[in-house]
């Protein structure tokens, strides 16, 4: 019997294998047919689009940052609203049929790049157009690999973009690797070269997105964000975006609303320009998986910027706004018009709520991204001379509903008091609550930001090669061991790949889009390996 879907772009894809019935994260067949048909026609909008640049034509920046924000809606748990999605891909299909009028030469374009069909068809040609298309299983998983790999790189760029910050060498990238995703003709090899391609630009993306937001909003510092409530009513905001964060916080200013940061907008306290807002008060909540309890506890609006969303309950689900990349149907959504969001609709409902329920007093310290690390880096380097620091341990990535997740704070109980770990993205909330101490005033767990800080964590990793003279950036002490869930974590992987790290542990289950073959690639080219148990893998890594 045929799948209703397939999908198995993240971590916890049913059985390990792909969601073929409905998503583990909630998306419907429809849902995954829609997005699959949009990444089909955004793959024939980048090929018309590539091949105008071999003829030497100029492509208008909207055809990129329309791929861009269609890659951005098929990341998990981001948009569930097939209306939303049919649409994009109705216009997609329309930009692609007017681009392809300018092209002097069309034969041998991809289907992708011509097929024609009413929005009637649509349901028909996306149960063909999905990742089950390409048949030989070696093929499927690079391409995926590349693709998942985009994604994440979309999002990223997405967030520079909103901050005013452009890159054509990534987009011309994008745009010439999504092309070569529908070409038949690439050896394994060449699909090799193109997902390690892609790690280059994601290392490119980061760089653009962490410039974006220091000359934004200054370099993080080390910052003290409280976990209690106050008295007013308040805003949850959760994703990634800090334009949407800081828009928010201009249009609350002086109305008695507070805001409080969820999941992943944790680090905004840590920018200078963002803490300034007296009214962003603090941290509530954890990662994105707990969010239907922490909402309803929450008793205001809640602001996504991006994913991870869950479909809602209906206790809280009136009360959930979305704007960017993601939707859900029932939920109002934010769009930008003239260059500006209008939050008033969350703000006047934030005003009829009572305050937030407390979950939790303390504070959480953060803030540790590069520049705040080379500050202190004679304090650090002299910790690691001394042997007061014995090793680094990388814990980035994502947090997840899966038991076994458990596994990552039970590992960051069970290290040695001489090591410290170094953080960034949801994955942290598995151990930056728990009690690990310092080492001569150096916290044991070091939050460097977001997923895409990990970025700052490499940087710091480059300095301390160049500190100690080394000529490899293996021989440092340093161990990865690396939680994922969604597509951001897989552009993170490549461009630390792509920087020549080794040797990186990737749990809690390898992804399940590695055939046995690239899997096997992966492992003998650049040492990846799984998880096992908390105290081999301590001794492996730690030694
Ligand atoms: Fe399944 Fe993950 Fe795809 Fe959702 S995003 S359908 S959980 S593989
Ligand atoms: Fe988390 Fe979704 Fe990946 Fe940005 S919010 S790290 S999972």
């Amino acid at each position: 019997m045929d799948p209703k879907m397939f999908c198995f772009q993240c971590q916890e894809t049913a059985g390990g294998k792909g969601c073929q019935v409905q998503g583990v994260c909630g998306k419907t067949a429809d849902v995954a047919a829609a997005q699959d048909l949009l990444i089909y026609a955004t793959k024939g909008l980048a090929a018309v689009a590539h091949r105008l640049r071999g003829e030497g034509q100029a492509v208008d920046a909207s055809v990129a940052h329309r791929i861009t924000l269609n890659l951005f809606i098929t990341i998990t748990n981001a948009n569930f609203d097939q209306n939303v999605i049919d649409a994009r891909s109705a216009e997609t299909f329309a930009v692609r049929d007017e681009l392809r009028g300018r092209l002097k030469e069309t034969a041998n374009l991809p289907e992708a790049a011509t097929w024609t069909g009413s929005q009637a068809d649509f349901a028909a040609k996306a149960k063909k157009v999905g990742v089950l298309a390409t048949e030989n299983e070696d093929v499927r998983s690079f391409r995926e690999l590349t693709m998942y790999g985009l994604k994440g790189m979309a999002a990223y760029l997405k967030h520079a973009n909103a901050l005013g910050y452009e890159s054509e060498d990534i987009e011309i990238f994008m745009q010439r690797a999504l092309s070569m995703l529908l070409d038949d003709s690439l050896s394994g090899d060449d699909l090799t070269a193109l997902a390690l391609e892609t790690g280059k630009f994601g290392v490119d993306v980061m760089a653009l997105l962490d410039k974006a937001n220091t000359e934004s909003y200054g370099n993080p510092e080390i910052t003290k964000v409280q976990l209690g409530v106050g008295k007013n009513p308040g805003i949850l905001i959760t994703g990634h975006d800090l334009a949407d964060l800081e828009e928010l916080l201009k249009q609350t200013e002086g109305t008695g609303v507070d805001v409080y940061t969820h999941g992943e907008m944790l680090p905004a306290h840590y920018y200078p320009k963002l803490k300034q807002y007296k009214h962003l008060v603090g941290n509530y909540g954890n990662a994105w998986w707990q969010q239907k309890e922490e909402f309803e506890a929450f008793q205001g609006p809640v602001l996504f910027t991006t994913n991870c969303l869950v479909p809602p309950k209906d206790s809280y689900k009136a009360r959930v706004f979305t704007t960017a990349a993601v939707g859900f149907p029932g939920c109002p959504h934010i769009e930008e018009k003239d260059g500006r969001k209008d939050f008033s609709a969350v703000i006047e409902m934030a005003k009829t709520c009572p305050p937030p329920k407390e979950l939790e007093q303390g504070e959480i310290v953060g803030g540790f991204a590069h520049e705040q690390v080379f500050a202190v880096a004679d304090k650090v380097v002299d910790a690691i001379k001394s042997g007061a620091i014995k090793k680094f341990i990388v814990m980035a990535g994502c947090d997840g509903r899966m038991k076994s997740r458990g596994y990552y704070k039970e590992f960051a109980e069970a290290l040695p008091k001489d090591t410290v770990i170094l953080t960034a993205g949801c994955a942290k909330y598995k151990y930056i609550k728990l009690p690990l101490g310092d080492i001569g005033g150096i916290p044991r767990v070091l939050d460097a930001g977001q997923c895409n800080d990990s970025y700052s964590l490499a940087l710091i990793a480059l300095k301390l090669k160049e500190v100690f003279g080394l000529a490899d950036v293996n021989e440092l002490p340093v161990a990865y061991n690396i939680a994922w869930y969604e597509q951001k974590a897989v552009i993170v992987l490549l461009a630390l790949l792509h920087l020549g790290v080794k040797n990186i542990h990737l749990g809690p289950t390898l992804p399940a889009f590695l055939s046995p073959n690239v899997g096997k690639v992966l492992v003998e080219t650049f040492g990846i390996g799984g998880i096992t148990d908390v105290e081999s893998d301590i001794k492996s890594m730690v030694g």
